[in-house]
């Protein structure tokens, strides 16, 4: 691959939520299910490993073979032209159970948040999380040659980047992106591990985050936290037991065109069948919140300010309907359970305060729509309300922007998300708490006049269009390219 940045020869990559499916090929005793990717990361890596032959290196879902990884766990993708290897890791339920639920999930993603209270750190959850990413260091290592550029993807991995640093030739380049919110130093602190997570952190070449505020927080840390390493704030580089690390901030986009063709190709009766199913009136005005069932994403406070609206607002009842899709996610760890019992309660309430036999303000539901479904919904969509009490981007406000073809919808976007650096100027910026602020955004988004909503709607296109998922690609592989040019003039080879 050489310092071509389109290729990548090896990844890693651990987003279980982005699935493969559709055709299956049999190997050995087993057989393996490969799907088209639909969307979001996998939907950029995939054309990147096919160009490069490379090698992805996931999470499996099969037998819990945990110690050796043999020829049954590679296979060539695509099956009916392969041009690279999907390679699998199984684990353990005890390694999923301290590895992703325990340290990734129950530490890693809360304190990240800012949600300390829900740390919930148990014994051997560090251990399972140090003994996973050694596994996944392992696999790489025996991929990674001199020219490869390894990329691994988000917090599941705080430690792997060091462990595969030691171990490939010096002019490999070692990559990550975190796709969470770093925290301040004063949340940092309370990181179980943290030393080490820093420590497994500088083991990167490159280091990418959404937005500037997190990279620069994850400097102030390595700077309080790790007296041994030295921060260059102005290069944004830190140097670390003879390693440099170059922090970097790139938004992640979406794929805007397939959005933009997807919402283009449906077809009055395929929102009809939808409407039909969760029984809404199609001349309503149309509200919509997607999210994963996160204690992260503010779906409660997003009811209370429907509930407020309603309140102040009885000319809308009858003509105004939100839809909230909440895919239940993480159900294993107690504060995803509490959080989904308390926003159906929530539902339930409202619907029975307003809702009359004909009409329900709130139409929930857990089903995971298909991508045209949700295409659907948001070409439909008078509003979009995107109100996480803290996100590291949120896809899905940029989603609802590609597809909004008919350029009249409105987008109410949490201050708090990475999405609203480069939406906030022309989305209805909300503080998600300040619940009587969020209502009144709520009112001027079905009030605000078509020229503006249009206007608003055509720059939010411009930017999404400009900041895709192709162009964020693109400016992380830069990057690594201009890190391993960088490292080749100082010498390391
Ligand atoms: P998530 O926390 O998962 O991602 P988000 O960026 O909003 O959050 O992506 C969610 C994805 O799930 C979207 O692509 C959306 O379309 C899909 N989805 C949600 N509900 C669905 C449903 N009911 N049916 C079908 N699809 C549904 C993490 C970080 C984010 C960051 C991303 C990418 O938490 O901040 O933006 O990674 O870096």
């Amino acid at each position: 691959a050489d310092d071509d940045p389109s290729t990548a020869p090896s990844g890693i990559e651990t987003r279980a939520d982005e699935a493969i499916s559709e055709s299956t090929e049999a190997t050995h005793d087993r057989a393996i299910t490969v799907d088209e990717p639909t969307g979001g990361l996998t939907a950029g890596l995939d054309p990147v490993l096919q160009q490069s032959a490379g090698t992805w290196i996931a999470w499996g879902d099969g037998d819990a073979d945990f110690d050796v990884a043999d020829e049954r766990d590679c296979v060539a993708v695509p099956p009916d032209d392969p041009s690279y290897t999907l390679q699998r890791i199984d684990l353990s339920d005890e390694a999923v159970d301290s590895y992703y639920y325990g340290f990734s999930n129950r530490v890693l993603w809360p304190l990240c948040h800012g949600f300390t209270d829900l740390v919930d750190h148990q014994s051997n959850d560090f251990e399972w999380y140090r003994t996973v990413n050694e596994r996944f260091a392992e696999a790489v290592r025996e991929h990674a040659t001199a020219d490869s550029v390894v990329w691994l993807q988000d917090y599941h991995f705080a430690l792997a980047s060091q462990m595969i640093r030691d171990d490939v030739p010096p002019s490999t380049t070692v990559a990550q992106f975190w796709h969470i919110p770093w925290p301040t130093s004063a949340t940092f602190r309370h990181c179980p591990a943290g030393g080490h997570v820093l420590k497994g952190l500088l083991g990167n070449d490159m280091l990418g985050f959404h937005i500037s505020r997190y990279a620069e927080r994850f400097l102030d840390c390595v700077h309080r936290f790790l007296p041994a390493a030295d921060v260059d704030w102005t290069r944004q580089t830190v140097s670390y037991d003879g390693n440099v690390t170059r922090v970097v901030a790139t938004p992640m986009g979406v794929d805007a065109e397939s959005y933009d063709r997807d919402a283009r190709s449906i077809s009055a009766s395929q929102l009809s069948s939808l409407f039909d199913r969760y029984d809404i009136d199609r001349e309503n005005v149309i509200g919509l919140g997607v999210d994963r069932l996160d204690y992260t994403k503010g779906i409660p406070e997003r009811l209370a300010a429907i509930e407020r609206f309603l309140e102040r607002n009885p000319t809308w009842h009858g003509e105004f309907t939100f839809i909230q899709t909440a895919t239940p996610s993480r159900t294993d760890i107690r504060a995803y359970e509490r959080h989904g019992d308390l926003v159906r309660s929530e539902v339930k309430r409202i619907n029975q305060r307003f809702g009359t036999r004909a009409w329900s303000p709130i139409v929930y539901t857990e089903d995971y729509l298909s991508g045209a479904e949700l295409c659907a919904l948001y070409r439909r969509a008078d509003l979009m309300v995107v109100s996480p009490l803290t996100d590291g981007m949120n896809l899905v406000a940029q989603e609802y922007v590609a597809a909004s073809v008919d350029g009249d919808g409105s987008l109410v976007l949490s201050r708090e998300t990475g999405a609203h650096e480069t939406l906030g100027s022309h989305a209805l910026t909300i503080d998600p708490t300040d619940i009587d602020d969020f209502a009144r955004q709520l009112e001027r988004a079905v009030s605000i006049p078509p020229h503006e909503r249009k206007r608003r709607m055509n720059t939010l296109r411009t930017r999404v269009f400009d900041g895709d998922l192709e162009w964020w690609m693109k400016t992380q592989f830069d990057w690594m390219r201009s890190v391993r040019t960088e490292r080749r003039r100082t010498g390391v080879t």
